[in-house]
């Protein structure tokens, strides 16, 4: 048995890294891919289907594969701060992996619009953080331009060392299933993610793509599983936020799903490259079919995922069952965070009532009685 210890020593010829970086790691990475049997007979699809459950990161979400890179590299320059704008997520990895790093994380998030778990994850971490009065977008303009004047390291996905960590679930999907998927879904916000997966599957297929000129592909394949082919990437997104559905920026972005509460994708051209290399296509869900598909797979199959991440599940059903994505296919869908973080949508979603007892043997066995 030799201890696992993240994706940076489980990849290492296939990063971009010096050779004497040091990794700055939580374990991240080996997340479960999980097989929904249950929800396939209860939607009456045919498919292979499969989350990718990237909640189970050290911070709880997908974006730990990339600050872990990210703030490798950073302080291997010599950084003694990192710098993001975020909807949550990544400002609680990076709050954490600078922690583990013993340097200083400044965040900027969108006022009152961030989900509790992950305000508490940025405070824990003891980051500096910064309400904008404004959205993401705004956060993302501000921290490009301060990180260009002051001595600090920008870890928003614009940074390409995101994108190399991030590629790494592909890498892993790859090895679970002994081949590609034929679809591959993602939520999409600022499209790094869908992007890094294209990467990391292009890189086990040793094919190029567009995005190679942007990032540079440094994979050495060595022992390493390949494929002979590259699933197409499907990108969801929701309704209110859904830039890639409207042919640009979109001004004032609204949803539930706060973590993808983006109107102006940073990777536009990258996806767009992603897209049309895959073959594949972007869609949008409303509110209502994300928060409907987050409580099925909770409930058919005890995955607890964030609004955010249900998008993508949502949108592969809907086009399994219009046949978009063909029967038999294999499908898998990136649960990019953990429920965990967001309690109250679910608080607030109109779920039965508690039942309040005496505190006696008989009450108890009544309400059992009632039930069983
Ligand atoms: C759960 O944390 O942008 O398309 O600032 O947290 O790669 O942007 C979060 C993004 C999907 C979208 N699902 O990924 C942030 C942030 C969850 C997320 C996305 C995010 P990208």
């Amino acid at each position: 048995m030799t201890r696992y210890t993240g994706i940076i020593d489980a990849y290492r010829s296939r990063m971009p890294l010096p050779a004497d970086a040091k990794a700055i790691s939580l374990g991240e990475g080996r997340t479960p891919l999980i097989k929904l049997d249950n929800l396939v007979r209860h939607e009456g699809v045919e498919a292979d289907l499969y989350v990718k459950f990237e909640g189970t990161n050290p911070t709880g979400s997908f974006k730990d594969r990339g600050m872990t890179m990210a703030v490798t590299e950073a302080v291997h320059r010599g950084a003694k701060a990192i710098l993001c704008a975020s909807t949550g997520n990544t400002s609680a990895a990076a709050a954490a992996y600078a922690a583990r790093a013993g340097i200083k994380s400044f965040v900027l998030i969108p006022e009152g619009k961030i989900a509790m778990g992950k305000l508490a994850q940025a405070v824990v971490h003891g980051a500096t953080i910064v309400q904008v009065r404004g959205n993401f977008d705004d956060g993302m303009r501000l921290v490009k331009e301060v990180s260009e004047t002051s001595p600090v390291a920008l870890v928003n996905s614009v940074n390409p060392y995101r994108l190399q960590g991030q590629k790494t679930a592909a890498f892993e999907i790859v090895e679970a299933l002994g081949r590609a998927p034929d679809y591959h879904c993602l939520p999409v916000g600022n499209a790094g993610n869908i992007t890094a997966h294209w990467l990391g599957y292009s890189e086990s297929a040793g094919l190029p793509t567009a995005a190679d000129s942007h990032f540079a592909a440094h994979s050495t394949i060595g022992n390493f599983a390949t494929v002979t082919t590259r699933p197409h990437m499907v990108g969801y997104q929701a309704a209110g936020s859904a830039p890639f559905m409207r042919g640009g920026p979109v001004k004032d972005p609204e949803t539930v799903a706060t973590a993808i509460r983006i109107g102006n994708p940073q990777s536009w051209d990258l996806a767009l490259h992603v897209q049309t290399e895959s073959k594949g296509w972007f869609d949008e869900c409303t509110d209502a079919e994300i928060l409907a598909c987050q409580r099925l797979l909770a409930e058919q199959e005890g995955v607890f995922c964030e609004p955010a991440s249900a998008t993508s599940l949502a949108g592969a059903l809907r086009d399994l069952k219009s046949g978009k994505i063909p029967a038999g296919s294999t499908v898998v869908c990136t649960l990019t965070g953990n429920g965990m973080k967001d309690p109250d949508i679910i608080l607030k979603g109109g779920f039965p009532p508690m039942i309040e007892v005496d505190a006696v043997k008989s009450a108890v066995e009544r309400v059992l009685v009632d039930r069983l």
